[in-house]
């Protein structure tokens, strides 16, 4: 709630929050029928859905510029509708059908777009972390002023791996933004039965790396904190850490009964807290925006998200000869 009161003063525009409040629903609805068709066992393997998490994505990509980098977890939907990818090849890539961003063949932890630099999608925590700093490496290395957003979890941020990362992006002044997306639990372990510092932003003080605490249920607040790390890093003045206060409304992923805490738990979340209910109130009591109008943004997002599911479960399974390809870089780069 405290969120909330601090988030009424802003002096957002009507047209940036209803960009917000459509980004974050798309995620949202994306995300219940990607639950939806898991439970009609159209989709297979494993599946951890973003929903209670979106405004954490949407602001930081509203301090993003074309051409920054993106990447994250298994934990992954949200991430790529943001960035723009189309709905209809990540739901494809749900089905592993041959419509999908890795022609099927990957699955919801494995999607990638050059286009959208966007770059996966990663199951083993923590590991996507360094690979988050090699980007930044790129970047730097090119001299061009871009940055890269590196995602991970509160369980990740306990991994050896991120500790040698940040150690070697402040060596380097490289530009990553290290996002922690603190949604209070890492599978079934609740962050206080796991951490011993619990204070998850101050992780980079060994290293001199900056960082700050963020209410990831106020999307305003994110995009604030995004574009201060964005300024830090584009600077030159090497990584920054975002430690964004998020929930997970529902299970670690599909097979979750989610037994280790409790439904009021959830639920107070949910009605005190939800992010899209969050811009909602301010469109409508700001007057930015009437019942109707967000009544046409849930309409065409309902469209959007039904046509997906309708190309997902129309686009082929992908041709046995598909084993063969993509296995290796069909050209090897060759020094300039
Ligand atoms: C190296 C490694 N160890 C364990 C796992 C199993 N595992 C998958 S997700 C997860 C929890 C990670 O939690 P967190 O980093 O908080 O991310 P969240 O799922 O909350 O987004 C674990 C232990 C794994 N995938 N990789
Ligand atoms: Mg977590």
């Amino acid at each position: 709630m405290a969120a909330q009161k601090k988030a009424s003063k802003s002096n957002a525009s009507a047209d940036e929050l209803k960009a917000y409040y459509h980004d974050m629903l798309l995620i949202r609805r994306f995300e219940e029928k990607a639950g939806q068709l898991y439970g009609m066992g159209l989709i297979g393997g494993f599946c951890h859905l973003y929903i209670g998490q979106e405004a954490v994505v949407v602001g930081l990509e509203a301090a993003a510029e074309e051409g920054d980098k993106r990447i994250t977890t298994y934990r992954d939907h949200g991430h790529m509708l943001a960035c723009g990818m189309d709905p209809n090849g990540v739901m494809a890539e749900l089905t592993g059908r041959e419509g999908g961003y890795s022609r099927g063949k990957g699955g919801s932890m494995h999607m990638f777009s050059k286009e959208k630099h966007f770059y996966g999608g990663h199951g083993i925590v923590g590991a996507n972390v360094p690979l988050g700093a090699g980007l930044a490496f790129s970047d730097k290395y090119r001299e061009n002023d871009r940055v890269t957003f590196t995602y991970f979890g509160d369980g990740a941020a306990n991994q050896g791996q991120v500790y040698e990362t940040f150690n070697m992006a402040k060596l380097w002044d490289l530009p990553c933004i290290f996002v922690i997306e603190n949604n209070q639990y890492a599978m079934g372990t609740a962050q206080k039965r796991s951490t011993s510092s619990p204070e998850l932003y101050k992780r980079g003080e060994a290293f001199g790396i900056p960082g700050e605490a963020v209410d990831g249920m106020d999307v305003l607040a994110v995009k604030e904190a995004g574009e201060k790390a964005v300024a830090h890093c584009r600077s030159g003045k090497g990584p920054y850490i975002l430690e964004i206060k998020t929930y997970r409304y529902r299970g670690h992923s599909m097979s979750d009964p989610a037994k280790y805490r409790t439904r009021d738990e959830v639920n107070k979340m949910r009605d005190e807290k939800d992010c899209i209910e969050h811009v909602r109130d301010l469109l409508l009591t700001g007057k930015h925006a009437t019942e109707e109008d967000l009544k046409s943004i849930d309409k065409e997002i309902k469209k959007i998200v039904n046509a997906s599911a309708e190309f997902a479960k129309e686009s082929p399974e992908p041709d046995e000869a598909e084993l063969w390809t993509d296995v290796y870089a069909a050209e090897i780069p060759q020094k300039a």
